[in-house]
C-alpha cells in the first residue's frame, strides 16, 4: 500500500507548516524519517486557524477503519487527530483539559501517567512539566518529583488508552508509528474556551488565575514582610481547599 498525505493539514515538530509524506508497507512508516531526523506530525483541521482536526473530514478514506467506542454523545465530540511519529521521539509531560482516547494503529509507545493530584510535584509551566527526563530527573532541581505516583504502560497496535482530562501524560515512541486520538467535551460546552487543540484551560480557571495575579499585585502595595505574610495566608487557604479535594 502506498499512502500519500499532503497539504496544510500537518504541523511538524520542526515547525514546518506543511509537509508531504509517503507511507508504504501498511504504515511501517520508517520512511517518514529522513536519516538522523525526528518527526512528529499532527493533523490539523481543514482551515488550521478555525477548524479542529476531524478524521472523518480530513481523511475519509481512513476514518471508516476507526471505531471509536461510544464513550460520549455525538454533540460532545471535539476532535480526532492523526499522529505520525518517528522512533525515539518523546512528548513532554503535559495535561489536556478534555477526556481523550489514544488509539495506536502501528508502532509501540510507552505512556507514563501522573494523576492531577501530583500537579505540585511536576514543576509546571502552563500545561507542561519542566522535568524533561522523567526517568532520570535532576533531583536537586526537582526534589518534589519523588512524591509523584507514576503509572506506566506500553501500547501496541490495536491498543486504546483512555487519558482522562487533567491527567499528566508523557509519551515515548518506542517505534515509529501511527496513532489517532479522539477528544471530547465531557463537561458542559460553556466550561471550555475557544480552542483548537483541547488544551486551553477552562474560562473560569483562567479568570480565577487572573484574579489571583491581581490579588498578588494588591499585596505588593504593602511593605514586603506584610505582603509575604498575607500571601502565605492565601497559600494556606488554597492548600486547605485543594488538599480536601484530593483526599
Ligand atoms: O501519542 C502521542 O503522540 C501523544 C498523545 C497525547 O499527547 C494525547 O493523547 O493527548
Amino acid at each position: 500500500m502506498v499512502m500519500e498525505l499532503s497539504g496544510a493539514g500537518w504541523r511538524s515538530e520542526r515547525g514546518q507548516s506543511s509537509c508531504r509524506i509517503q507511507c508504504t508497507d501498511g504504515f511501517s512508516s520508517q520512511e517518514l524519517c529522513l536519516q538522523d531526523e525526528k518527526y512528529y506530525l499532527r493533523s490539523l483541521g481543514d482551515d488550521p486557524r478555525k477548524d479542529t482536526a476531524d478524521l472523518r473530514k480530513d481523511f475519509p478514506e481512513l476514518s471508516a477503519d476507526v471505531n471509536v467506542p461510544s464513550f460520549f454523545e455525538d454533540h460532545q465530540f471535539f476532535s480526532s487527530v492523526l499522529r505520525l511519529s518517528s522512533s525515539g521521539l518523546q512528548l513532554w509531560t503535559h495535561y489536556d483539559v478534555m477526556d481523550n482516547v489514544l488509539v495506536v494503529v502501528s508502532g509501540r509507545k510507552r505512556v507514563v501517567l501522573f494523576p492531577p493530584s501530583d500537579a505540585l510535584y511536576l514543576y509546571l509551566t502552563g500545561d507542561k512539566s519542566e522535568i524533561l527526563d522523567i526517568d532520570n530527573p535532576d533531583m536537586e532541581t526537582f526534589p518534589e518529583f519523588t512524591k509523584v505516583t507514576r503509572y506506566e504502560c506500553i501500547l501496541g497496535p490495536g491498543d486504546v488508552l483512555f487519558i482522562p482530562a487533567l491527567w499528566f501524560h508523557n509519551v515515548v515512541n518506542l517505534e515509529a508509528g501511527v496513532a489517532i486520538n479522539v477528544f471530547w467535551r465531557h463537561l458542559g460546552a460553556d466550561f471550555y474556551e475557544k480552542d483548537l487543540y483541547g488544551n486551553k484551560d477552562p474560562a473560569l480557571a483562567n479568570r480565577a488565575s487572573q484574579m489571583l495575579d491581581r490579588a498578588l499585585k494588591l499585596l505588593d502595595g504593602l511593605p514586603k514582610e506584610y505582603s509575604n505574610f498575607y500571601a502565605k495566608m492565601m497559600v494556606r487557604k488554597i492548600q486547605k481547599r485543594t488538599y480536601a479535594c484530593d483526599s
